[in-house]
């Protein structure tokens, strides 16, 4: 009796220990180099109220985009898929009833059990992307692959040119820590629009300024919001950053801004490029990308004269068929002037080569098989429309399983993309947060968890730190995360067995850490994240570059180059061997012509990310409807009115959209900002109907913001 009444005491006690807690940590798992780490503030009834920055983590620096400080409309959202479906409907037409996630999960390995059977493993294709960065959610589907002898996924949709041609140059994707940017005298914000698409790179910008009065200088094709808090904004002609490079780099040779010391220790050809940049004059410059030879001079004088240079180089400028290219170029300024040196100075991109896991229990990667086929995820609508060069001479694709991407919006050659999810023969599984215009072509529809419902692991892309994002809330009843999907339908389609399936989230990232030299998941939950840069030394390739001669590289061996995107075997992309041996305008973007008068950039919105968000009313609301902005003076010639309703087109289709009249736009350039939901289009065609899919130099990836186009009034 007194032991039942003590325990009974002890009960109360703890309950009331175990009222929810005011707030805790996540990390962001949205597919944006900035990686915010997370402060989650909760009711007192346990739902969540608000994120905000962590003000701790010195990167965040208390700051994250407006979007995600949103969070609950999208966690909360009425909209918020929450029961497993089959379609009933025709396909596409939107129509499904509620099943069982026993019957769900039964039916789908049913399905993949008969086509493998028919077709081989390989007509099966996991497809995902980046929806969530978190690695074990994002990555497990590799583990399901394997263990299957599934098709492989070549991931070409975002990073490959721009990560091709930085390590091309350097040898090793790393670089200076970007926090030094607050210890800068001038910041070159080359090919990114941080207000938008990394809102903590302006944190960092803006303390310089305020500390140091330091010079921000911006590269775009049109006057960004990050543009219009630049000192000096430089609008040139999309896919013409490495003609601005060159020039740059021949102003400082000219007038004596090249350091010849670094240069002779540490490049491979620094005598060579001066010769060759001889004829790369601003006037050569000036032609090909629109600017005047007065910008260029006064930006180059700049760069010459402030060793605290730090350029931040982005992906936007890298999305053209010679991005490889450019980003090589704009690389090599640094190593002109030789800023590397100076702290607050170098070239940085990316710091994805600072984590080096052991993937085993996520990936299975002991059961990759290196002869199984590896499709190109942007050539999705070639690969389900049967194109035999896409299918690599293999069997047609005839079930997906997707997670964590909406191909039916995000990727290019929209019109093939419609055309092969719509197959009667093509059963497909999307595993989403909500019902996209992907999950709508689904035969089979999974709810599934949002990042704070469940465990996981981020690494910084344009910053250092690895961080943890623990299960802050329940999830609703229905969803289930990523793993529990692969786990089971693994069980249930007689794959190989491999001890990953069997893990829980938190398992898997002790695993990882153990094996990796991390220590333990507990230690790494104690610290929240933990900062991984190198020393100063190491950082500013002080120690020598990358590349086995320890140099930066003038001259890349294109084709041959180490990169981390780099394809299994020889596979080659786009024309390779015409690509320029020095750093050099290259004219493989697709071309204005006379039909084609405008090249078209897809540039980000704010408060979509990439299709993300799109579904949240506040973001649609900021954004206002899909249009299309066009210089005044060009307009004029097109008889094209401010706001009239306009069709844009080429040879893979067209879009009904608004035109809006924007006069710092480069010449011949029009912009259409974020990836709408294709239904905001009037005839349901949304903006990736114009972009193209072929694979460009030297490793593929899609030019996203390389596209020729017609524009008429409606
Ligand atoms: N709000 C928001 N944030 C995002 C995203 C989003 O869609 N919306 N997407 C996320 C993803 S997946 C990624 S990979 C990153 C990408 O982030 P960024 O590195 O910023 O790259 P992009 O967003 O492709 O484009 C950046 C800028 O490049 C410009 N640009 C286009 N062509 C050229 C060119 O030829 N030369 C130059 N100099 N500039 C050019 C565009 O106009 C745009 O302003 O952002 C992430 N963050
Ligand atoms: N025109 C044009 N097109 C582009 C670009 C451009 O600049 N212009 N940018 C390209 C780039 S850089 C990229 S990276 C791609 C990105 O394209 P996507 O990879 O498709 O990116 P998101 O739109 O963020 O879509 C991710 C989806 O994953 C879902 N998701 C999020 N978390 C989870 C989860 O935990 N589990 C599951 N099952 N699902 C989840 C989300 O709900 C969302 O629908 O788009 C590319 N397309
Ligand atoms: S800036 Fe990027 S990482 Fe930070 S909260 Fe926004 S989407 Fe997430
Ligand atoms: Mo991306």
């Amino acid at each position: 009796m007194i032991v039942d009444l003590f325990t009974t005491i002890l009960r109360i006690g703890r309950g009331m220990n175990q009222q929810p807690p005011k707030s805790t940590f996540s990390t962001c798992p949205h597919d944006c180099p900035s990686s915010c780490s997370l402060e989650v503030h909760f009711y007192p009834h346990g739902d969540v109220r608000r994120l905000n920055g962590a003000k701790d983590n010195d990167y965040t620096a208390g700051v994250v985009c407006a979007k995600v400080a949103r969070y609950p409309e999208r966690l909360y959202h009425p909209e918020r898929l929450l029961k497993p479906m089959r379609r009933v409907g025709r396909k596409g037409e939107g129509r499904f009833e509620e099943v069982s996630w026993e019957t769900a999960l039964d039916l789908i390995a049913e399905k993949f059990l008969e086509v493998e059977a028919e077709f081989g493993a390989q007509s099966i294709w996991p497809y995902h992307y980046a929806g969530t960065m978190g690695l074990v959610q994002r990555d497990s589907i590799h583990r399901l692959r394997h263990a299957k002898g599934y098709s492989r996924q070549f991931d070409s949709f975002c990073t490959n040119m721009a990560w091709t041609g930085y390590v091309a140059a350097t040898g090793s994707l790393t670089g200076p820590d970007p926090r030094e940017m607050a210890r800068s005298d001038q910041i070159v914000i080359w090919g990114t629009n941080p207000v938008a698409t990394q809102v903590n790179v302006m944190t960092h910008v803006i303390a310089a300024r305020k500390k140091r009065g330091a010079r921000v200088i911006v590269v775009d094709v049109y006057e960004t919001e990050t543009m219009k808090q630049a000192d000096i904004g430089l609008i040139l002609k999309p896919g013409t950053d490495a003609a601005l490079a060159c020039a740059i780099m021949h102003v400082l040779f000219r007038d004596g801004h090249a350091d010849r010391d670094y240069l002779n220790a540490y490049t491979d050809c620094p005598q060579e490029l001066e010769t060759h940049l001889e004829t790369r004059t601003p006037e050569w410059a000036a032609a090909i990308t629109g600017l005047e030879v007065r910008q260029i001079e006064e930006v180059a004088n700049h760069i010459g004269e402030t060793k605290k240079t730090f350029f931040r180089l982005g992906y936007g400028f890298t999305r053209s068929r010679n991005g490889a290219v450019g980003m090589h170029a704009a690389a090599s300024i640094a190593s002109v002037t030789g800023c590397w040196k100076y702290e607050g100075g170098g070239a940085f991109h990316n710091n994805g080569g600072l984590f080096r896991f052991n993937k085993e229990m996520i990936e299975a990667t002991s059961l990759k098989d290196a002869s199984t086929r590896t499709l190109d995820q942007s050539l999705i609508g070639r690969i389900l429309t049967g194109d035999e060069e896409a299918l690599l001479n293999g069997p047609p694709v005839k079930a997906l399983f997707i997670q964590n991407t909406n191909p039916m919006s995000v990727a290019p050659e929209q019109e093939l993309v419609r055309e092969g999810f719509s197959r009667d023969d093509l059963f497909t599984v999307v595993h989403e947060q909500f019902l996209t215009e992907t999950a709508q072509m689904a035969d089979i529809v999974l709810p599934a968890t949002q990042f704070l419902e469940h465990d996981d692991i981020y690494k910084g892309g344009g910053h250092q730190y690895l961080s943890l994002g623990p299960k802050a809330v329940e999830p609703p009843e229905g969803p289930r995360e990523n793993i529990f999907v692969i786990n089971e339908i693994a069980k249930r389609v007689d794959s190989k067995s491999h001890p990953g399936f069997d893990m829980s989230a938190r398992d898997q990232i002790d695993w990882m850490l153990q094996n990796s030299g991390f220590g333990t998941l507990v230690e790494l939950e104690a610290e929240k994240w933990r900062d991984l840069q190198p020393d100063f030394e190491t950082s500013h390739y002080l120690n020598g570059f990358g590349h086995a001669d320890g140099k930066f590289h003038f001259r890349p061996d294109w084709g041959r180059a180490e990169a981390p995107n780099k394809p299994e075997g020889d596979a080659v992309f786009g024309p390779c061997d015409t690509m320029p041996d020095l750093p050099d305008q290259w004219d493989s973007i697709e071309q204005a012509d006379e039909i084609h008068p405008f090249r078209l950039a897809t540039s980000p919105a704010r408060s979509f990310l990439n299709s993300s968000f799109n579904e949240t009313e506040t973001s649609l609301k900021k954004e206002g409807r899909p249009e299309v902005w066009i210089r005044p003076d060009e307009a004029a010639r097109f008889g094209i009115e401010d706001g009239a309703k306009v069709r844009m087109g080429n040879e893979r289709g067209a879009v009904t959209l608004h035109a809006r009249h924007v006069p710092s736009v480069a010449p011949g350039t029009v912009i259409s900002e974020g990836i709408w939901p294709n239904a905001s289009f009037e005839d349901g065609k949304g903006i990736n109907t114009l972009t193209g899919a072929d694979p460009v130099a030297p490793y593929g990836g899609a030019a996203f913001h390389d596209t020729a186009v017609w524009i008429r009034a409606e």
